[in-house]
């Protein structure tokens, strides 16, 4: 007689405190191979796939989309595959549920017909309004309350207005919305904007990435700007910190996180410990966080324990930006695009490539002078990039 042997899998990793399932990958009674995606969970502004640690049965699915999950809650329970051969189930890859395909909606009274609620029906009625001539813009041309609010003209008007395109935000775009919502209302921001001279930066980058062979990462700005806020962290240790309640936690390590762009939405990868990193290493991080955030690949580890945010929309354009904080981060440093700029050099204007830094904090521990210092150095290692070895 052989014993089911039983394998509870557990949500752990979870630094977050809004994370929920994404995704339920498997159902009860599938055989899985070892690293089969069975669920995501997205939490904060990154997403993570829970896998299969051995090749097993599922027996259990305690979690459905959408459930609010946190540290050790027990998510799926799997039956351990002891002799016989299992069959195997191709791993898939973490893809949310795609949302529903667009909808226009058409106008009601071209197809006299219209999907509205018995509340939105009995409004309508209070109201005298023909359902039949008002553009839904719910999913799949539902009517809506705000809807009703439409200007009520001839049948024939609207049949030719263009109807609205209704397009569901991604589960990440939630998940972040939710949390910069939070943030933002519960944090208060203070931006303080400065700029910094890159011109030798940037010439020692161009220089750098000439010298080195053509397969090798290349150098872009950021890494340099990693390096410089590493410095600053290290000059100025309160920045380096989350608040507890009315406490103020010091971290011991330096790790920066920077936002990538990706199709699904804002992802967050950390470099860890960047202020013991070289300068090409961490190149060799973010270009690979990147890859991975674009491939929704990050796992866990790659997401968390961050103590400071860089968003770079150098690459987009703008002169500066609010930037909001990654709480329980305290700050937030965004960059802009740099341009060549006449500077005053005491006898002449010279063209000088001038980097526009905004850096946000929580006002509720970090006070003006101190955000006005720390840019100001991080602006002073940047334009003499010798300082970062201090
Ligand atoms: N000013 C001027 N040039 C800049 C720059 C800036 N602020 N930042 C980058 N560049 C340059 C780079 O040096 C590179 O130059 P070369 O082509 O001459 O080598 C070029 O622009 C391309 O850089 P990149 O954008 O590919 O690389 P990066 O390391 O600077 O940034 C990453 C990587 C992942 C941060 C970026 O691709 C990205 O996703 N940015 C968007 C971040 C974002 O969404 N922020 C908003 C968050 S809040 O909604």
């Amino acid at each position: 007689m052989t014993m089911t042997q039983l394998i509870e899998v557990r949500a752990n990793g979870l630094s977050g405190t809004d994370a929920f399932v994404s995704q339920v990958s498997v159902s009860v009674g599938e055989t899985v191979e070892q690293f089969a995606v069975l669920a995501g969970i997205e939490l904060g502004k990154a997403a993570v796939e829970v896998t299969a640690p051995e090749a097993a049965r599922v027996a259990q699915v305690l979690v459905a989309v959408n459930d609010s999950v946190q540290e050790g809650d027990l998510l799926l329970v799997l039956e351990r595959i002891a002799s016989e051969a299992p069959t195997t189930r191709v791993p898939t890859p973490s893809t949310e549920p795609k949302p529903p395909a667009l909808q226009a909606a058409a106008p009601n009274s071209a197809i006299q017909d219209f999907h509205a609620s018995p509340w939105i029906r009995g409004l309508a009625r209070e109201r005298g309004l023909d359902l039949t001539r008002i553009v839904g813009t719910g999913p799949r041309g539902r009517i809506l309350e705000e809807d009703l609010a439409q200007p009520r003209g001839p049948a024939t008007a609207l049949t030719t207005a263009r109807p609205a395109e209704v397009r569901p935000l991604s589960l990440l775009q939630r998940a972040v919305g939710r949390t910069v919502t939070q943030t933002w209302t519960q944090v208060p921001h203070v931006t303080q904007f400065d700029e910094t001279d890159i011109t030798e930066l940037e010439a020692f980058r161009v220089a750098l990435n000439r010298e080195q062979d053509k397969n090798a990462i290349k150098f872009t700005l950021l890494p340099f700007v990693v390096k410089a806020v590493a410095s600053a962290l290290s000059a100025f240790p309160e920045f380096n910190a989350s608040l507890v309640g009315d406490d103020l936690v010091l971290k011991q390590s330096i790790h920066i996180g920077f936002a990538v762009d990706t199709a699904d939405g804002l992802r967050v990868p950390v470099v860890q410990h960047a202020d013991r990193l070289g300068l090409r290493q961490i190149a060799q991080e973010i270009a690979g966080l990147a890859e991975k955030a674009r491939a929704s690949k990050l796992v866990a580890a790659d997401v968390q324990g961050g103590s400071f945010t860089i968003s770079n929309l150098g690459g987009v354009g703008g002169t500066a930006f609010t930037p909001i904080i990654n709480a329980p981060e305290l700050s937030i440093l965004g960059l802009s695009k740099a341009t060549l700029k006449p500077v005053w050099n005491g006898s002449a204007f010279v063209p000088r490539l001038m980097l526009p830094l905004s850096l946000s904090y929580d006002h509720r521990v970090i006070n003006g002078v101190a955000g006005a210092r720390f840019v100001a150095h991080l602006a002073s290692v940047l334009s003499e990039l010798r300082r970062a070895l201090l």
